[in-house]
């Protein structure tokens, strides 16, 4: 998803002052378009975030500025063995990008049991003072560099903090059109994950969200590690079995006991809630995989470290296979052609079969690297 994006042309449609044919706004943005005008029926500009430092985005405490906070114990990691596995589409769900399924060697790494949760990334901020994307005043230098040359700047009061969160409709609704379920949230961010009015009291053990890639990587450097690459993960969530659909097997999601925190029922109007949870759970609330990792499966989305190409496998398939890949030099998606991406990992507790099957193995997602969603954290590797 393209964050700076939805937001420009939210303001677009709140103000109107460009007229944009479709086909213009097909060229700059795809479907994205579509987000907006839900976008621009919720909050309103005066529910700009709390707490919002003044200034642009050179205010902020960049990566580079972020010092590993010294801790080298391996807490609440798990050791994964290198070897040699087959990376890519395990059944007939999979989508184009999953294929080849092609041949990878990995080293040796360690990876967090489970998803980072909201009090691990608080003594983050508490330590280091960083402001997450979210939480940020867009800066227009930026935001502008995602734009066709010559978009006039929207004014000032307008560029305000917000994050994407989960609103379900009430009723079925068109499952190509997710404006029906997401809306662009003023004052929404980790810490206060439905917008300006809530807040993560007693969540402490939950996974953070709304925490765009940028964020991820300053959390893994104050950490001492990193994000997992996408092999890793993909290997990591397979719990040492073989070509297998889930972290568990293929044991169909909807048949026996709850294996992860997935939408059971019709997305996105109604939830059987067979798992136990409409919504996020705290982490460790189901079975972990062959590695003893949780969470793998649904939950929340989790960044990989790794550029998106939907081609990518292809250019690295070889017969001897392909020793730790570190993912394309750049990204392409040609859903969005315009917006760079990179990889997340597992789906989240609004994937079900009829929708996108996230908590496959092999499924691949991308988003912007600027995004926060309301179903998007991380785990870090060493
Ligand atoms: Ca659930
Ligand atoms: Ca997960």
């Amino acid at each position: 998803m393209g964050t700076l994006k939805l937001w420009y042309f939210k303001i677009f449609h709140v103000n109107q002052f460009l007229k944009l044919s479709k086909a213009y706004l097909n060229f700059c943005l795809g479907f994205f378009c579509l987000f907006t005008f839900q976008a621009c029926n919720q909050g309103s500009k005066t529910d700009a975030i709390e707490n919002n430092p003044p200034g642009n985005g050179s205010a902020y405490i960049t990566l580079e500025q972020i010092k590993f906070n010294g801790d080298t114990s391996k807490t609440g990691m798990i050791s994964i063995p290198g070897g040699v596995f087959m990376m890519g589409a395990d059944n007939e769900q999979a989508d184009q990008d999953e294929y080849p399924k092609h041949k990878v060697i990995l080293d040796p790494f360690w990876i967090d049991q489970h998803e980072v949760t909201n009090d691990q990334f608080a003594k983050f901020i508490q330590s280091t003072g960083y402001v997450t994307t979210a939480e940020r005043k867009p800066d227009w230098e930026e935001l502008k560099q995602q734009l066709p040359p010559g978009t006039p700047k929207p004014d000032e009061s307008l560029l305000v903090a917000a994050s994407l969160v989960f609103t379900p409709p009430q009723q079925q609704v068109d499952l190509n059109d997710f404006s029906q379920w997401w809306s662009w949230v003023p004052g929404a961010s980790w810490k206060k994950p439905d917008g300006p009015d809530s807040n993560i009291d007693g969540k402490g053990n939950y996974p953070v969200i709304h925490v765009s890639w940028d964020d991820a990587m300053a959390y893994c450097k104050w950490a001492g590690k990193r994000l997992p690459t996408e092999a890793e993960w993909e290997y990591a969530s397979r719990g040492g079995l073989i070509n297998k659909i889930y972290p568990w097997g293929n044991e169909h999601i909807n048949k026996g006991k709850a294996k992860a925190n997935t939408w059971e029922g019709n997305f996105p109007y109604n939830n059987t809630e067979f798992d136990a949870f409409y919504g996020i759970a705290p982490v460790k609330s189901f079975a972990p995989n062959g590695y003893g990792l949780y969470d793998m499966a649904g939950n929340v989305w989790e960044w990989c470290l790794d550029n998106y190409r939907n081609d990518y496998y292809q250019s690295i398939n070889k017969p001897d296979g392909i020793k730790n890949p570190q993912g394309p030099a750049d990204s392409f998606d040609p859903d969005e052609p315009y917006t760079p991406k990179k990889v997340s990992r597992g789906g989240s507790f609004m994937c079900n079969e009829s929708y996108c099957s996230g908590y496959r193995v092999a499924r691949r997602m991308k988003s912007s690297p600027d995004s926060g969603m309301s179903n998007l954290g991380f785990r870090c590797v060493r």
